[in-house]
């Protein structure tokens, strides 16, 4: 008896949702497939990583005699030129360039801007740790032909849709257009992202995992530490903390818990940037079930002022996000 489950590639998925969007006019699909397509270029230079330095590439330089990039250059180039070129785009943004990326005259100009962090953790590469691609999509909102900062600064709550791909033991693209989150894993001996988790949800009840580095624990606020203390004392709460946003996060969607990356004296906004990593996440995870804050108020309220501002982090259950900002009720700004 063939088994039930259907081989249902990421193409065949997003022409499937774009049904229910009779206004549909596919530019929307068309991004997300050349996000899909960047994606499995880059899952097979993250492959490679680790034989840069045996397969030939002393001086790292490659086969053609092109200086090897680093991977995150590597990944910010194949995005851009999977997105610059396709009509759909007014402008990039991208946590490598300090400005935003416009769209070169001789291509046409679109209706989305798309920002993204191209290859988050990249200092985990060395020691094969997962690491992960994230990016956020837009409506354009400025008059003009071509996209500005304006079309960027937009708070996460106006996300068309947002996604990662997680580079870890398998490769997998996982995104939501405020219709549910999707989850693909990539067969690379097909070449396709299959749908593999579809309409994925946070766990009720969830596991009680806290996710934060406690290195910095005499930096935090006294709320933040009172929280940690109940967390693994009397909440009976474990701990996992990979230190790749992506791998902590997919982690924390798929079990639950509760993932931090609080503000401290020497980060008074926290680390982690609120317009290509945590609002997309944000996206993600709110779509699922849960929350993310940023210790007081919803991610995805908060006005951006600049491009690479960085927020607090709370992420996770939504029972484990409320309670967090109870604890730092208590705490004024560091
Ligand atoms: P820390 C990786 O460098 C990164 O940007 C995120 O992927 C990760 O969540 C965070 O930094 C880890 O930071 O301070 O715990 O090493």
């Amino acid at each position: 008896m063939p088994s039930e489950t259907q081989v249902v590639t990421m193409s065949r998925f997003l022409v499937d949702q774009e049904r229910h969007f009779p206004e549909a006019t596919g530019a929307f699909t068309n991004i997300l497939h050349d996000i899909a397509l960047a994606a499995k270029v880059i899952s097979r230079e993250v492959r490679k990583a680790g034989l840069m330095g045996i397969l030939g590439d002393a001086g790292l330089e490659n086969v053609h005699g092109e200086e090897v990039q680093k991977l995150d250059v590597f990944a910010n180039d194949v995005l851009y030129r999977a997105l610059d070129h396709t009509g759909h785009i007014a402008c990039l943004a991208s946590e490598e360039s300090e400005d935003i990326i416009p769209i070169p005259d001789k291509f046409p100009a679109g209706d989305y801007v798309v920002l993204y962090d191209p290859l988050d953790g990249s200092s985990n590469i060395d020691v094969n740790v997962s690491i992960g691609t994230i990016f956020s999509i837009h409506r354009k909102v400025s008059h003009g032909e071509r996209g500005t900062l304006e079309d960027c600064l937009q708070p996460g709550s106006r996300q068309l849709a947002a996604g990662y791909v997680l580079y870890g033991s398998s490769t997998m693209l996982v995104y939501t257009t405020g219709a549910g989150v999707h989850g693909f894993t990539l067969d690379p001996s097909l070449g396709e992202f299959l749908l593999s988790h579809p309409g994925m949800t946070m766990p009720e009840p969830p596991t009680k995992t806290y996710s934060i580095n406690e290195a910095y624990y005499h930096r935090w606020a006294p709320g933040q530490q009172r929280l940690v203390r109940w967390l693994k004392g009397e909440g009976g709460f474990g701990s996992r903390y990979i230190g790749s946003l992506v791998a902590d996060v997919h982690r924390t969607l798929l079990q639950g818990g509760l993932f931090m990356y609080p503000r401290d004296r020497n980060k008074p906004e926290g680390k982690l940037r609120l317009l290509y990593e945590m609002a997309p996440l944000a996206m993600i995870v709110t779509q699922a079930g849960g929350r993310a804050s940023d210790g007081r108020h919803d991610l995805l309220d908060i006005e951006p002022r600049s491009l690479h501002q960085r927020t607090p982090a709370y992420l996770g259950s939504r029972e484990f996000v409320d309670l967090a900002e109870r604890y730092l009720e208590e705490d004024s700004e560091i």
